[in-house]
């Protein structure tokens, strides 16, 4: 911020300016700040999203002049994956710890919440990884690796026509999170004045959809007329590409085909010194301030809110920490009891339900008991008959047999009719006693079931 404003900025707070009478040496404090981050090193995270093979890695490769190990990705994932890869690049001495992450099967899934909810869901977990230790008591946020995504660049398809749902749907969920800035890839194959109109369409239709991307800053007069064109050449149509050809007597990044070279940092060609000048040069510093103080600090609000801590109460009134956190606690408290009393009852009424169930069966057990009793004693009450018909009939023939014999002993001359009439005597008798053998065992086999 210039002098200039930096006073006017203050000129109500009370307090009066004076101006030294000789050198006193706070004038370079912002190069010990200078001197201090360069030896503390700097960290800048990128996110990639884009359908699979829409030139992500090329374009990656193509700024930061290097090649990137990043394998290529199937269509067939069946869920959409973030691969994040940390490098350590160093320009002059200046250290940069650069985080890529990109995402794997985009776009290839039917269902379209499954392709940006784990984006969203990745950012969410950096954020709160970040607030996890902030919230430490031994915090260590020096040496912490920063992980927070601070550029997301979306990679729209070159189709000429509009934006599809999915481009919309994903922007539109993750402008709160992070800086979106969105990229026409694999601009080389759009013709110029398709172009332009094609770009309209683009800004209107995030427009119209309500989709925040990312602005670059126009508060710093130093920049502020570069950002503000830049501004307007957005969605940038950019051209990746991993090989050199000669043009003149210099080797340039560049794409060839049968009816000419497409160079890539050509600003006739694409627009990809455009993106490289504002995302690596300019404005790098802004993406990572505004990843910090914007989307993290609405990220930790809500998060905080959500743990039940406010700066006021009710009445307005300023709430501690320690007031927050009593509160919150026995909110919990009254939840844990409420819970717990609705677990008794839920017991108790299952006790009950159980008890019936059994109450139930065991009629049902004695109620067939019964049924079989009786028909045991029917079974029993026949048997019984049928044992004294067959007692009775053995009666008779042992009457008869002690008359036959009678009668056998009084007559004095055995006859061939009277042997016959002996044999017959015989058989029946032992009928007779097969039939007494089979009643004793019925009467037996009747006792046992009882
Ligand atoms: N025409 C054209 N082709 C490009 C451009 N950039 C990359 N390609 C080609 O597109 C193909 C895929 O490029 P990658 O950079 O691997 O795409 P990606 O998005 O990283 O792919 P995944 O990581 O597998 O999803 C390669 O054959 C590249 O040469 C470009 O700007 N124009
Ligand atoms: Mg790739």
């Amino acid at each position: 911020m210039p002098l200039e404003n930096f006073r006017r900025k203050n000129k109500n707070d009370g307090y009066r300016t004076l101006s030294l009478s000789g050198h006193v040496g706070f004038g370079s404090l912002p190069d010990q700040l200078v001197k201090k981050s360069i030896k503390q090193g700097f960290c800048f995270n990128i996110l990639c999203i884009g359908e699979t093979g829409s030139g992500k890695s090329t374009l990656i490769n193509s700024l930061f002049n290097t090649t990137f190990d990043d394998p290529v990705s199937s269509h067939f994932l069946p869920s959409v994956k973030l691969r994040a890869q940390t490098y350590e690049l160093q320009e002059a001495n200046v250290l940069l710890k650069l985080t890529i992450v990109n995402t794997v099967g985009f776009g290839d899934q039917i269902n379209k919440q499954d392709s940006y909810q784990p984006i969203v869901d990745y950012i969410d977990a950096q954020f709160e990884a970040y607030l996890q230790e902030e919230l430490k008591i031994k915090r260590s946020l020096f040496s912490y690796h920063d992980t927070r995504i601070h550029v997301c660049l979306y990679f729209i398809s070159p189709t000429g026509h509009s934006l599809k749902t999915l481009d919309l749907l994903a922007m539109k969920s993750l402008d709160s999170k992070v800086n979106i800035i969105p990229i026409i890839g694999k601009a080389d194959s759009i013709s110029k004045t398709e172009l332009q109109k094609f770009k309209n369409k683009i800004m209107s239709e995030l427009v119209s959809n309500g989709v925040q991307i990312y602005q670059f800053p126009t508060d710093d007069e130093t920049i502020s007329k570069i950002n503000t064109i830049m501004n307007g050449h957005l969605p940038f149509a950019v051209v990746g590409s991993t090989e050199e050809v000669r043009i003149g007597n210099k080797m340039v990044r560049a794409r060839q085909y049968p009816w000419g070279i497409v160079q890539v940092e050509n600003e006739n060609h694409c627009d990809f010194v455009k993106l490289r000048e504002m995302l690596i040069c300019t404005n790098m510093e802004d993406l990572r301030e505004q990843t910090h103080a914007r989307h993290y600090e609405l990220y930790r609000r809500c998060r905080l809110e959500e743990m039940g801590f406010r700066d006021v109460g009710p009445e307005n009134k300023p709430v501690s920490l320690q007031e927050a956190y009593e509160a919150k606690r026995h909110e919990f408290y009254l939840e844990l009891q409420r819970k717990e009393e609705e677990m008794r009852q839920q017991f108790v009424q299952r006790v009950k339900e159980k008890e019936a169930i059994l109450k139930e069966a065991e009629q049902k057990v004695h109620t067939k008991f019964e049924e079989r009793m009786l028909v045991l004693q029917e079974v029993k009450l026949k048997l019984e008959k049928k044992k004294k018909v067959l007692e009775d009939e053995i009666a008779m023939f042992i009457e008869k047999k002690a008359n036959a014999e009678v009668l056998q002993s009084q007559a004095s001359v055995s006859t061939p009719l009277l042997s016959l009439k002996k044999d017959k005597d015989r058989k029946k008798y032992n009928s007779i006693s097969f039939l007494f053998h089979v009643s004793r065992l019925l009467t037996k086999s009747s006792g046992e079931d009882s």
